[in-house]
C-alpha cells in the first residue's frame, strides 16, 4: 500500500524521495486512484504521527512517575498539573464541579489532563514528521511548563522540577527517535525490515510506558502508604470520657440516617488531588507568628496531652440548601485555647491562619478558638484514627464555623496573625474570610418525588445550627401554616438536631413540603435564598411528595 511508501504528500525530504516499488504507482500518474492514494497516504502519515505522539508522550508520563518516587507523589507531573489547574479553577467552575460531580470532580479533573496531554501529544506527533526539532522543543517546553506548575504548588520543595522536566526530555528524546524510525521505514532497502523497527521501537515504547508509569505509581502508592503507621497509633484514653448519645437522639424512622455518621459515609471536601500521606513519626506542629514562645510538637508530644471526646457536626459552605455535606461524628481531640496561651499570643492577634501538609491555608478567628467552645486538634473520629481521607494524622476543628474556615485537615502549622494582614486559600477566591455556619434544615424522609401510601405520612430530617443548637423545626403543608415538628433529644449545641412529623391530614395528590429551624438563640431560619458563595447558602429545604 501506498501508506508504506511516503509519510505524506508534503511531508519531509526524506518522504519525497521515498522509493515507488508499486508497479504503476508512479508520481505522474494522474487521476482518481492517484488522488485517493495520497489520500490514504496522508492518512497513514497522520496516524503514525498521532501514535508516535501518544507513545512519546506517554513514556514521558512514565519517566515523570518513576523520577516522583524519589520525589513524592504531589510531583509527578499530571498530579502537580491537576494540583495546578484546580489551583487556578475559578470559583463558579469550582461551584458548577462540586454540584455536578461531588466527590467525582477529581476524577473529572484527572481526565481533563489526560485529555488535554493526549491531544496535545496527538498533534506534536503529527507536527514532528514535518518539523522535527520544532515538535521536540515543544514536547520539552510541555515539560517546563508542567516543572512550573509543580515547582509553584505551595508544599513543593525544588526537587519538584524534576520529575516534569525528565518527563518532557524522555518524551522528546522518544518522539524523535520514533518519528525518524517511521520516516525511514519506507526508505530502508529492505522495507520490511524497517517497517518492523518502527512496530517494534513503537510497541516495545509504550509497553515499557505502561509497565514503567503503573509500576512508578504502584510504587509510589506503596512508599508513602501510612495506612501501617495509622494502624499502630495508640489512641489516648480521654480525660472526659462521653457517654454514648441517648437513643432519643435519634427518631426512629426508616430511611433517616443516623444521629451519628458513620465514618465511611462522612462526606468529603478538599482541593487535595491525591491524598496527602502524613507519616506520624515526621509529623510536627509549628505555632508561631504573633507570639512570645513560638514552639513546634511532635506527634508523641501531642499524644501526651489532655484529650476529650466531643460530638459535632461538621458542615461545608458548598452544602446547598437540602445539600449532603454535612456530617456528625464523635471526635477525639486536645483542646486547641491552651496552645495558643502557651505561645502567649500578642494582643491584636485576630486570626489563626492553619497550613495543611499540602499546603492548604485555612484562617479563623482566634476569639472562637479562646471563647470557651471545645475547638480542638482532633486525632481520631468515631473512635478510630482519623481516616487519611479525613486529616491524619491531626486536623483541627472548632464548632460553629464552617469548614473551610475551621477544619484545617493534615494540618501542621498554626500561625497567628490578622485577617488585615493575611489571605486564606479561598479568600482571594470570593469567599468571606469569616464565616459562622448558618441555620440550616432537611427533609431526608420521604425522598423528593416519592410516591407514599395515604394514611399518616411521617416527614423526618435533620436541622443543625452548629454551636447555636437548634430550639424548634417547622413544617409547612401546600403553603399552609408551619406545624411544629417532634425535635429529638439534644446530644450537645454543636451537634444537628434530628426531628419527625406525623402529617395525619394527608389527602391524596401532588404536595409541597418544606422545613425550617429556629436556633439557640431563637432565631428563625431565614427564607431569603442564597448562594453558598461568599458564605453560605440560605432559603427553605422543599420537596414534592405524590400521596396516592
Ligand atoms: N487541608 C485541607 N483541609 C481542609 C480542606 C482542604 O481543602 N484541605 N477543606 C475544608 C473544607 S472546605 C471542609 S468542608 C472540611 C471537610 O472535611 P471532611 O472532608 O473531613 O468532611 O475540611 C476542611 N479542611
Ligand atoms: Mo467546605
Amino acid at each position: 500500500m501506498s501508506e508504506q511508501q511516503s509519510g505524506g504528500t508534503e511531508g519531509t525530504a526524506a518522504d519525497r524521495s521515498a522509493p515507488d516499488l508499486e508497479e504503476g504507482d508512479t508520481r505522474q500518474e494522474e487521476g482518481a486512484t492517484s488522488a485517493k492514494k495520497r489520500w490514504a497516504s496522508r492518512g497513514g502519515s497522520i496516524a503514525r504521527g498521532v501514535l508516535v505522539g501518544l507513545v512519546a508522550g506517554g513514556a514521558g508520563l512514565a519517566v515523570g512517575e518513576l523520577i516522583a518516587v524519589a520525589t513524592g507523589e504531589a510531583s509527578a507531573p499530571v498530579t502537580a498539573a491537576g494540583n495546578w489547574a484546580i489551583s487556578i479553577t475559578p470559583t463558579w467552575l469550582e461551584q458548577y464541579a462540586i454540584r455536578n460531580f461531588g466527590s467525582n470532580d477529581k476524577t473529572v479533573l484527572l481526565i481533563g489532563v489526560y485529555v488535554t496531554l493526549a491531544l496535545a501529544a496527538a498533534i506534536d506527533g503529527v507536527l514532528a514528521r514535518t518539523r522535527l526539532t520544532l515538535a521536540s522543543i515543544l514536547t520539552a517546553v510541555v515539560g517546563v511548563v508542567g516543572a512550573i506548575a509543580a515547582v509553584t504548588r505551595p508544599a513543593a520543595d525544588t526537587s519538584w522540577l524534576f520529575p516534569s522536566l525528565l518527563a518532557g526530555l524522555a518524551a522528546a528524546l522518544a518522539l524523535r527517535w520514533l518519528t525518524i524510525l517511521s520516516l525511514k521505514e519506507s526508505q530502508s532497502s529492505a522495507e520490511l525490515t524497517g517497517r518492523r523497527r518502527f512496530l517494534f521501537g513503537t510497541l516495545g515504547t509504550g509497553a515499557g510506558a505502561l509497565v514503567a508509569g503503573y509500576g512508578g505509581n504502584a510504587w509510589i502508592k506503596k512508599r508513602y502508604n501510612v495506612s501501617d503507621a495509622r494502624a499502630k497509633v495508640v489512641l489516648p484514653t480521654p480525660a472526659k470520657v462521653l457517654p454514648e448519645p441517648p437513643a432519643a437522639v435519634h427518631p426512629n424512622v426508616p430511611g433517616l440516617g443516623s444521629f451519628i455518621t458513620p465514618t465511611s459515609q462522612f462526606y468529603r471536601v478538599d482541593t487535595a488531588l491525591t491524598l496527602p500521606h502524613v507519616d506520624p513519626r515526621d509529623w510536627k506542629l509549628k505555632i508561631h507568628g504573633m507570639v512570645d514562645r513560638p514552639f513546634e510538637i511532635t506527634f508523641d508530644e501531642l499524644l501526651s496531652y489532655r484529650f476529650e471526646e466531643h460530638d459535632m457536626t461538621l458542615t461545608c459552605v458548598s452544602n446547598e440548601v437540602g445539600g449532603p455535606y454535612v456530617g456528625n461524628a464523635r471526635w477525639l481531640g486536645t483542646p486547641l485555647a491552651p496552645l495558643l496561651r502557651r505561645a502567649g499570643i500578642h494582643r491584636g492577634t485576630d486570626m489563626i491562619l492553619s497550613t495543611s501538609s499540602d499546603g492548604m491555608t485555612i484562617g479563623s478567628p482566634v476569639e472562637a478558638v479562646l471563647d470557651g467552645r471545645q475547638a480542638m486538634l482532633a486525632i481520631a473520629m468515631n473512635g478510630e484514627a482519623l481516616p487519611v481521607k479525613h486529616g491524619f494524622p491531626c486536623r483541627m476543628l472548632i464548632p460553629g464555623l464552617y469548614g473551610y474556615v475551621s477544619a484545617t485537615k493534615w494540618l501542621t502549622d498554626l500561625n497567628l496573625t490578622t485577617f488585615a494582614a493575611s489571605d486564606a486559600y479561598w479568600t482571594p477566591r470570593g469567599y468571606s474570610p469569616q464565616a459562622p455556619v448558618k441555620t440550616a434544615s432537611r427533609i431526608d424522609v420521604p425522598k423528593s418525588g416519592a410516591t407514599v401510601p395515604a394514611g399518616p405520612v411521617v416527614l423526618a430530617g435533620t436541622a443543625w445550627a452548629t454551636h447555636r443548637g437548634i430550639a424548634a423545626v417547622e413544617v409547612q403543608i401546600d403553603n399552609g401554616a408551619w406545624r411544629e415538628a417532634k425535635l429529638a433529644a439534644s446530644d450537645t449545641p454543636d451537634t444537628w438536631r434530628q426531628w419527625s412529623y406525623e402529617w395525619a391530614d394527608a389527602a391524596k395528590g401532588s404536595h409541597k413540603v418544606k422545613v425550617r429551624a429556629t436556633d439557640g438563640t431563637g432565631a428563625v431560619q431565614t427564607s431569603t435564598v442564597q448562594d453558598v458563595v461568599p458564605n453560605g447558602s440560605t432559603g427553605y429545604h422543599g420537596i414534592t411528595v405524590r400521596v396516592s
